[in-house]
């Protein structure tokens, strides 16, 4: 059993804080915990699994030494070509920023240690080029807030806010919802170009790129007194949320310049995930009810609307925002953080009948494809790139109901990605379930989440779940006062 992380800060990482420009109000070490409302806490009688733990440690170790020989300093191991790719024209460390937590949880601390050094000593955000606002706030800004949160060097707080002060500007549209892209040197919000040298992107972005910002720049305002991050995308939020339909839906394509819709098409799916996400877990993580009146809503909206059944079981497909009408029975992996989502928002009754559908998609192939139709059961997007909402959502069950039926099925799911993605120099993505074929890419999100989950699912005493919001890469985030 690995050391129970409590996320506490240190008096003397306050005393140091205090002297960080900029950083007016230092944490205090008092252990802060979620709000009383917390819809549905930890179930008693939780148990360790000390055999399922250690396999999943294995696979981190693997996974991780495949990024030590072939990829150190950059993004992420390519590991069938033993080589790396890096996202930008330089590299910002996705792999050991996105994977240092869950070295700490699983207590591996020479691990853990070497990738701090990395991190501490050549991570920069002063690079001219343009980066994408979701993804650098939920894999970096995460990694680095959640980072500071267990270990306590200041350096991670100070990195967490050089990165957030440049990614500021995107949120400069007349409406406030930010732009998809940003220049960390310059502020330039215009979208990289494409091949043809043409910009890629309108001005339009989704939900989940708007609405998943609010974790970690809310609690970087919490930890640095300056209430302007938290003012930033609470504004975009409240924007982009106020731009309902009449049922309390929102669509998935919206220009941030003039607010219209592009995409009136409602789903549950990516691009809109983790808007619903977090709604909730703002309302958690900063006991703040405007966010609670918004989930709530959103909540209704989905359920009303958007869930539909078929052959007994319960999907969520697609449906048009403004008249409710169905337009697709799509579904797939990045739908499976709904049961972990409807579990913590206390519809546990729901959330075990969904997850009955996320887990029929392992056993109908094997693995889970990327999409599929839930009403021919046909895949219409075959690959998985080592995707972990399956496994979160079967963590939050176990936890919540502690009824080993849910760690049984994670535990299956997590051998299904083992069996079908290991390679010789770490795991490597699958291009087509149905065929087994590999794919040169390991996500930092299967360091961050899968493999983190899945350990937590197998040892939950490794972290108090009842303390932490995990934001949507899996980084835990303790509340600030
Ligand atoms: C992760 O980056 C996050 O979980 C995000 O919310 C959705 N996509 C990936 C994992 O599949």
């Amino acid at each position: 059993m690995s050391p129970k992380a409590t996320l506490a800060a240190t008096p003397t990482v306050a005393l140091a804080l205090a002297l960080l420009a900029g950083c007016a109000r230092p944490e205090t070490a008092d252990r802060a915990s979620v709000p009383d409302v917390r819809p549905v806490g930890v179930a008693p009688g939780l148990t360790t699994d000390s055999a399922f733990a250690s396999e999943v440690k294995e696979a981190f170790l693997h996974a991780w030494g495949g990024y030590v020989r072939y990829a150190w300093g950059h993004d992420q191991l390519r590991p069938l070509s033993q080589g790396y790719r890096d996202w930008y024209s330089s590299p910002l460390l996705m792999t050991p920023v996105d994977g240092y937590d869950t070295m700490v949880l699983m207590g591996l601390t020479p691990q853990a240690d070497s990738a701090k050094a990395l991190i501490l000593d050549r991570l920069s955000f002063d690079h001219d080029m343009t980066v994408q606002v979701f993804e650098v706030t939920i894999r970096l800004l995460g990694g680095l807030l959640s980072s500071y949160q267990l270990d306590g060097n200041p350096r991670f707080l100070e990195l967490a806010k050089d990165l957030a002060d440049r990614l500021m500007p995107a949120f400069g549209s007349p409406t406030g919802m930010p732009y998809r892209w940003v220049n960390l040197v310059t502020g330039d919000i215009s979208p990289p170009q494409d091949g043809a040298g043409r910009a890629n992107a309108a001005p339009t972005s989704n939900p989940a790129e708007i609405g998943t910002l609010t974790l970690e720049f809310g609690l970087l305002s919490k930890m640095t007194g300056d209430p302007s991050y938290m003012d930033a995308v609470k504004k975009a939020v409240q924007q982009l949320y106020g731009r309902r339909s009449s049922l309390g839906l929102v669509g998935s394509v919206i220009d941030v310049d003039t607010g219209d819709w592009i995409n009136t098409t409602s789903h549950v799916g990516g691009g809109i995930d983790s808007y619903y996400e977090y709604l909730l877990k703002a309302w958690l993580l900063f006991d703040d009810d405007d966010f609670r009146h918004m989930w709530e809503t959103s909540r209704d909206a989905i359920n009303s609307y958007v869930a539909d059944s078929v052959s007994g079981r319960l999907w969520y497909g697609q449906v048009d925002m403004n008249t409710g009408e169905r337009t697709g029975t799509r579904s797939g992996a990045l739908a499976a953080y709904l049961p972990a989502v409807l579990a913590l928002g206390g519809d546990l009754p729901r959330a075990e009948r969904l997850m009955g559908s996320v887990y029929a998609m392992w056993t109908n192939f094997g693995v889970e494809p990327e999409a599929f139709d839930y009403s021919t059961m046909e895949i219409t997007s075959p690959g998985y790139p080592l995707r972990p909402e399956s496994i979160e959502s079967a963590y939050y069950l176990y936890v919540l109901t502690g009824d080993e039926r849910w760690r049984d099925m994670g535990r299956d799911m997590f051998h299904r990605v083992v069996n079908a993605t290991r390679v010789d120099d770490g795991f490597a993505h699958l291009d087509d379930v149905r065929t087994g074929e590999r794919g040169d890419g390991m996500e930092s999100f299967f360091l961050a989440e899968t493999l983190k989950y899945a350990y937590l699912l197998a040892d939950p005493s490794a972290l108090d779940f009842d303390h932490v919001v995990f934001n949507t890469e899996a980084h835990p985030l303790r509340p600030v006062p």
